[in-house]
């Protein structure tokens, strides 16, 4: 306790160190809030059932984004977004495939679980170390991610026996890809005083909890939640 305080009296948000990587972790979490207002209204297009609820949850990406221009606005920080698309590319790409193919239980795999628990990860990591004007909007944001995640840990459930295969191959192609996503950030990260195995190990606690809501056997979260990270 007494070194994370230590830690955040000497974070300077108006430093050109903190700024410098405030500007592709801003630019990550902006892109990121975009890509999933995206994923949602697709999501809304492949289950008709949810489409109302689908749709309020990508208004719901789309203020996230704004609140968090606001938040690099308030820093004087410029997001820095070609790299944060290059940062998205591989999730991206597999989500517009799985979509095109009519693949919903990997999109619901990408979007719902892996980019929520993500997201849930890090902004709880964030929200301690924040400037008070981001650690507000975060705190708002990190509530709504909790419920995008059990939309389709809910869904999911419902249909866990015939998706349990596609599942399971949806995690083998995009977890491992996290892992390096949380590789490419982890300095930048650190310079905003989050540290990378606090970011895995909440990703890991999201996310073995939500593959257990599902349905998943603990044996096969074990296997599951880690494929990928020792390499
Ligand atoms: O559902 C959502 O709102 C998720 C899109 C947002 C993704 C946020 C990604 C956060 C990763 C930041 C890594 C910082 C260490
Ligand atoms: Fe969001
Ligand atoms: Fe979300
Ligand atoms: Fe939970």
């Amino acid at each position: 306790m007494q070194q994370l305080i230590d830690q955040e009296e000497k974070l300077d948000f108006q430093s050109e160190t903190y700024k410098d990587a405030y500007s592709r972790i801003n630019a990550i979490v902006i892109e990121g809030e975009q890509e999933a207002y995206e994923n949602y209204i697709r999501l809304a297009q492949m289950l008709p059932a949810h489409e109302d609820e689908l749709i309020r949850l990508s208004k719901m990406e789309s203020r996230h984004k704004k609140g968090f221009e606001a938040c690099g606005r308030n820093l004087q920080v410029t997001p820095d977004l070609q790299f944060a698309k290059e940062f998205f590319a591989g999730l991206h790409g597999n989500f517009q495939a799985a979509a095109a193919e009519g693949k919903v239980v990997t999109c619901l795999l990408i979007q719902s679980l892996i980019i929520e628990c993500f997201a849930i990860a890090a902004y709880n990591i964030y929200i301690p170390v924040a400037d008070d004007f981001a650690r507000k909007i975060t705190e708002g944001v990190v509530k709504d991610e909790y419920s995008h995640l059990n939309f389709g840990e809910v869904w999911l459930k419902e249909h866990f026996a015939e998706s349990k295969t596609e599942l399971e191959e949806a995690n083998r192609q995009n977890l491992p890809i996290v892992w390096q996503m949380l590789n490419q950030v982890a300095a930048d990260a650190q310079v905003l005083a989050m540290e990378k195995e606090a970011l895995v190990e909440d990703f890991m606690i999201q996310y073995g909890e939500a593959l257990s809501n599902i349905g998943f056997s603990t044996r096969d979260i074990m296997r599951l939640s880690a494929y990928g990270l020792a390499t």
